[in-house]
C-alpha cells in the first residue's frame, strides 16, 4: 500500500440493510482495484471482509471490517458494517471513525428497515451519504422503484438518481450518468452514447437532478430561475456542495457480484466523501470543547473504534487518527487510564490481514497491538500536550440472559471470559445481580447475545449454560408491625436461649435498611444488639415471602428476654431473624418490582399498535411526540413485561421498530402477579 496523505483519504462506512450486498461490494471493489485475483463468495465464508468464524457459520456481517482500496491516487477506507440490528454497536463505531456513508440497497425490495435506521443514523450525525442500488442483475430489479421507496419511506425529496440503468435483472448491461449524460457499458464500464429507447428517460431523470444542483447554491438557483442552462461543471459544482451539505442524496446503481457500475461508484466516492481535513470532529482539551481539525501536525489524538482481543495477535485496537501524526514507537498516553505505551506494533489493517506501517496520518485508519488496557472509546495523545475526540455513545443493552459455566472447568474462566467480550464489544455488558444472585450478560438482542456465547466457547474456551434472568424483586412492608419470637434450645449440650420482641416500620423509597433499639430496663443487653441486627441482614438478603431482597424497613428492638448461661450471639441472631419473619408477614408485605422507562420509535402506522400491545405489559404511555416520519412512544413498563420485548417488536413492526430502556424505580406489584411469584418461590421449595 502507498503511502497516503491526509487530503488523499476517504472513509466512508458501507451501512443498510441484512443482506443488501455490503461485503460482497467491498470484495467486487478489492477484486476491481487488484488487490483479490478472485472474488470471495460470503455463502463460502471467502470474503476478506467477513473473516469471524461466526459469520462464516451465519452468513452474515457481525464486526465492523476495514478494507481499503486504492483508486486514482486516494485511499478509500471501505468500512463494511453488519447489516442485522443487533450489531448496531459496529454501526456506530463504523459512523464514528467514517465521514460519510455509502448507503447499500437491495434492488428488488427498495427500502428496508436497515437502509432507514442507517438512513436515520446519518441524517442525525448530519454526515453525507450516498446511495448505492446493489443487486441491478436480480430478478424484478427495479431501479425507480427502488428510488421512490427510499423518497417516501424516508421521507426526503433530496434523493435523486445521478444515474440511471441500462436495463434491469438479467438484462442489466450498465448505467447512465444524468450529469454527463453518457452510458457505461459491461464490468470495464466501456464509455458509449446513451441508447436512443433510454435517452428521453435520461433526459427525464436529469431534469431533477439540475434542479438539486441549482438549489444547492445561490448564485446557479439565480442562473437556473432566470430559465439559463446550467454548465456540466455547474451542475457538478451544486451537486458537490448538495452532497456534502447533506442537502442532496445521490442514488447510483450496479451489481456486485456482476462487477457493473463500480467504477463509477469510485468516482463517486472519490468526489463525494468530504477529506478527513474538510471536517472537524468535537473534540476535548484540559476539559475544554474544542473542534478537532484532522491536521497531520496537530497535536495527536487517536481514538479506538474497535477492540478485538485475538487468541494470536492478542489485543488489537482499531484507531481513527482525528488530529496529528501517530509515529511507530512513540510513547502515547491513553486519556482514560493516564498511562503511556509505546506504539511498539504499528499497522493498516485489510479485512483480518495486518500490514505493518511507520506512522498513521490524521484522517487514516489502522490498527496497534498489545496495548494493554485500551479500549473502544479510548483516546492515544501526547501526554505533554493531550487531546481526545469525544467518544460515541453506545445505547444500552436490551437483552439478557443469564450464564452459569457449563463446568467447573468454566467456572474458574467464565470471569476473565466475559470481561474479554465486553472489552471487544461495548455494547455487551455483564452485571451480577445480587437480588437474584445471578451473573447476567446483556446485549443489543437474541443473536447479538448468542454469537457472544459463542465467541466466550471458541474464542476463549469457556461454555455457559443460558437461562432467562430472573427478575430483581424487592421485598418491603407497607405498614407497621410487631411480633415476638423465642429461640430456645436447651437439650444436650450447650444450650441456647433468647427472646426478641421486634417492630418493622416501613421507610421511603431507598432509605434502605434502619436498626434500632427501644430497650428500657436492660431485658436484652446492647451486647445482643449486633447479634440480633446480623439476623436480621442475614434475612434481607434472602427476602421473607419469595427469596428477594428485603428494602427499605426499619427494625426496631423494643424488648426480649435473655437467659445468663444460654443466651449468646447465635441465639439472638437466630431469634432476631425469625421476629423479622414473623414481623414482615404480619406489615403486608408487598414485592415490588423495577419499572423501566421505554423509548420505542417507530413508523406512524405501527404507533396504536404498540400503544395497546403497552397495556397488555401492565406498561403506562407516558407521551408521544413526531421524530421525522416516525413516532416515539415514552411508557413506563414493568422489566417482567419486557424481557423479550426486542424479539417481540420486531414481530410487531416488521423489524422497523427500535427502542432504548432505561431503569427508573420500583413499584408495588399488583397483587394477583405478586401472588403468582411468591406462589412460584414456594413451589420451587424455597420457603421454610
Ligand atoms: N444477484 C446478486 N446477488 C448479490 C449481489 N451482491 C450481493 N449479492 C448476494 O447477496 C447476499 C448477501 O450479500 P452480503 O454481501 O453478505 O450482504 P451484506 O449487506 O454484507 O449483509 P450483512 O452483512 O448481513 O449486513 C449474498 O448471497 C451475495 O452473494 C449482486 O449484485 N447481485
Ligand atoms: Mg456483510
Amino acid at each position: 500500500m502507498a503511502k497516503y496523505r491526509t487530503e488523499q483519504i476517504r472513509n466512508v462506512a458501507l451501512l443498510g440493510h441484512g443482506g443488501s450486498g455490503k461485503t460482497t461490494l467491498t470484495e467486487a471493489l478489492l477484486h476491481k482495484t487488484g488487490v483479490i485475483g478472485r472474488m470471495g463468495r460470503v455463502e463460502d465464508g471467502s470474503t476478506v471482509s467477513d473473516w469471524d468464524a461466526e459469520e462464516h457459520r451465519r452468513g452474515i456481517s457481525i464486526n465492523l471490517s476495514v478494507i481499503p482500496i486504492e483508486f486514482e491516487n486516494m485511499k478509500l477506507n471501505l468500512i463494511d458494517a453488519p447489516g442485522y440490528q443487533d450489531f448496531v454497536g459496529e454501526v456506530i463505531s463504523a459512523l464514528f471513525a467514517a465521514e460519510a456513508g455509502l448507503l447499500v440497497v437491495d434492488a428488488v425490495s427498495g427500502c428496508q428497515v436497515g437502509t432507514e435506521l442507517a438512513y436515520d443514523r446519518l441524517r442525525d450525525l448530519n454526515k453525507p451519504r450516498i446511495a448505492f442500488v446493489n443487486r441491478m442483475d436480480r430478478e424484478n430489479a427495479n431501479f425507480t422503484g427502488a428510488v421512490e421507496s427510499l423518497r417516501t419511506t424516508l421521507g426526503d425529496e433530496k434523493i435523486v438518481a445521478f444515474q440511471i440503468p441500462i436495463g434491469e435483472a438479467d438484462a442489466f448491461k450498465g448505467v447512465i450518468s444524468l450529469i454527463e449524460m453518457k452510458a457505461y457499458l459491461g464490468p470495464e464500464g466501456k464509455e458509449v452514447p446513451i441508447p436512443d429507447d433510454l435517452l428521453a428517460q435520461a433526459e427525464e431523470a436529469r431534469v431533477a437532478l439540475v434542479e438539486a444542483a441549482a438549489e444547492a447554491d445561490d448564485e446557479l438557483i439565480m442562473k437556473y430561475l432566470e430559465g439559463e442552462e446550467l454548465t456540466t461543471d455547474e451542475v457538478r459544482h451544486g451537486l458537490h456542495i448538495g452532497v456534502r451539505n447533506c442537502a442532496i442524496t445521490p442514488v447510483y446503481c450496479g451489481t456486485a457480484t456482476g462487477g457493473i457500475g463500480l467504477e463509477r461508484l469510485m468516482q463517486a466516492l472519490r468526489r463525494y466523501v468530504p477529506a478527513p481535513n474538510e471536517r472537524t470532529v468535537a473534540g476535548t482539551q484540559n476539559g475544554n470543547a474544542l473542534n478537532l481539525e484532522s491536521d497531520p501536525a496537530g497535536p495527536i489524538a487517536g481514538t479506538v473504534f474497535k477492540t478485538i482481543i485475538d487468541r494470536y495477535v492478542g489485543r488489537m485496537n482499531y484507531i481513527r487518527v482525528f488530529s496529528g501524526t501517530i509515529k511507530k514507537d512513540a510513547s502515547l498516553a491513553n486519556t482514560r487510564v493516564g498511562r503511556s505505551s509505546r506504539m511498539a506494533n504499528l499497522f493498516h489493517i485489510r479485512g483480518k490481514e495486518l500490514q505493518a506501517t511507520d506512522e498513521l496520518v490524521a484522517g487514516d485508519i489502522g490498527v496497534v497491538t498489545k496495548v494493554e488496557e485500551l479500549v473502544t472509546g479510548d483516546t492515544l495523545t501526547a501526554a505533554d500536550r493531550p487531546v481526545a475526540a469525544d467518544a460515541p455513545f453506545y445505547p444500552r443493552p436490551l437483552y439478557s440472559v443469564a450464564v452459569t459455566p457449563a463446568t467447573q472447568a468454566d467456572s474458574a474462566k467464565m470471569g476473565p471470559g466475559l470481561s474479554a467480550l465486553v472489552e471487544e464489544d461495548p455494547t455487551l455488558r455483564v452485571q451480577n445481580i445480587s437480588a437474584t444472585k445471578q451473573t447476567v450478560l446483556q446485549g443489543m438482542g437474541e443473536t447479538h447475545v448468542d454469537v457472544a456465547v459463542h465467541h466466550l466457547a471458541n474464542k476463549f474456551g469457556v461454555n455457559v449454560e443460558t437461562a432467562i434472568p430472573k427478575v430483581p424483586y424487592q421485598e418491603s412492608i407497607t405498614r407497621i408491625a410487631s411480633a415476638q419470637y423465642r429461640h430456645k434450645k436447651q437439650t444436650g449440650g450447650a444450650g441456647q436461649f433468647a427472646e426478641v420482641h421486634l417492630r418493622v416500620e416501613p421507610r421511603e423509597p431507598g432509605a434502605g435498611f434502619e436498626f434500632t433499639s427501644e430497650v428500657f430496663g436492660g431485658s436484652v443487653s446492647s451486647v445482643y444488639f449486633p447479634s440480633i441486627e446480623k439476623g436480621i441482614r442475614s434475612v434481607m438478603d434472602s427476602g421473607v415471602i419469595a427469596g428477594y431482597p428485603v428494602v427499605d424497613v426499619k427494625a426496631i428492638v423494643f424488648d426480649g428476654k435473655e437467659h445468663p448461661v444460654d443466651s449468646k450471639d447465635i441465639a439472638f441472631q437466630t431469634a432476631g431473624r425469625e421476629a423479622f419473619k414473623l414481623a414482615v408477614k404480619g406489615a403486608n408485605p408487598v414485592l415490588l418490582e423495577p419499572i423501566y422507562i421505554v423509548e420505542v420509535t417507530v413508523p406512524d402506522e405501527f404507533m396504536g399498535d404498540i400503544m395497546s400491545d403497552f397495556n397488555t405489559r401492565r406498561g403506562r404511555v407516558l407521551g408521544m411526540e413526531q421524530k421525522n416520519n416516525r413516532t416515539v412512544v415514552r411508557a413506563t413498563v414493568p422489566l417482567a413485561e419486557i424481557l423479550r420485548y426486542s424479539t417481540d417488536l420486531r414481530s410487531m413492526t416488521q423489524g422497523r421498530g427500535i427502542y432504548t430502556i432505561e431503569f427508573d424505580h420500583y413499584e408495588a406489584v399488583p397483587s394477583n402477579v405478586a401472588q403468582e411469584i411468591v406462589a412460584q418461590h414456594k413451589e420451587e421449595g424455597n420457603d421454610e
